[in-house]
């Protein structure tokens, strides 16, 4: 059975949010396209506490971007994002929530964050979004959303571990790209680790 996957479609991420991503607005209108072309469609939301240690404003003298150490992992320092009870933590209003199968929350934890959607950063707890796909019978995933350098990629990779066929919509995603080229090289990893890679058209001109 496939399933569109939505990855933190969420204020924060979009045009004007804490975290924007360039450009992460395009996907909307492609997205609207997809959303008839599937039965299932799970989703993934960013969901960190006020006091999240993957926020610079959390370690004095640190800034955005910057490289840490958090609990033995490394951590990529953002701006406060996606905190649970602000608007920008709410998925785009446009999103046709109400027929989700699931929505999984993700990045509660203050000590490690969880760009996967379906484990955190140390792989120690699961989300549950698998235990819901395989419920419904779900053995290829379509995957869609922000970021492409993060939570995508993170998403994709897990995914493909979990055994999913998994295929990346490419007009459907957007990258961070601290550096430049984080978007393109996440795509070429995504594609040497096994996942196909197409364009909306090819589902949106099927019958
Ligand atoms: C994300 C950075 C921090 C993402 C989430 O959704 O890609 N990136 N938290
Ligand atoms: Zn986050």
């Amino acid at each position: 059975m496939n399933a569109l996957l939505l990855i933190d479609i969420q204020y924060d991420f979009l045009q004007g949010g804490a975290l924007a991503v360039p450009n992460a607005n395009e996907i909307l209108p492609v997205l609207q396209k997809l959303f008839p072309k599937f039965n299932l469609i799970f989703a993934s939301q960013d969901f960190h506490p006020a006091d999240h240690r993957s926020f610079a404003s959390q370690h004095q003298g640190k800034q955005i971007g910057e490289v840490i150490n958090l609990d033995g992992l490394p951590q990529v320092l953002w701006p406060d994002h996606c905190v649970q009870g602000t608007a920008g933590v709410e998925l785009h209003s446009d999103l046709p929530t109400d027929k989700f199968t699931a929505v999984v929350q993700k990045g509660q934890d203050v000590k490690v964050d969880s760009y996967s959607a379906f484990f955190d950063n140390g792989h120690r707890h699961a989300t549950g979004l698998d235990q819901e796909l395989k419920e419904n019978g779900v053995t290829k995933l379509f995957v869609a959303g922000l970021a492409t350098d993060y939570c995508v990629k993170f998403s994709v990779l897990d995914a493909l571990k979990l055994g999913y066929e998994v295929v990346l919509i490419a007009d459907a995603v957007r990258a961070v790209n601290l550096d430049a080229k984080d978007g393109e090289r996440s795509i070429e990893e995504m594609k040497s680790k096994g996942a196909s890679i197409i364009l909306s058209e090819l589902l949106i001109n099927e019958k």
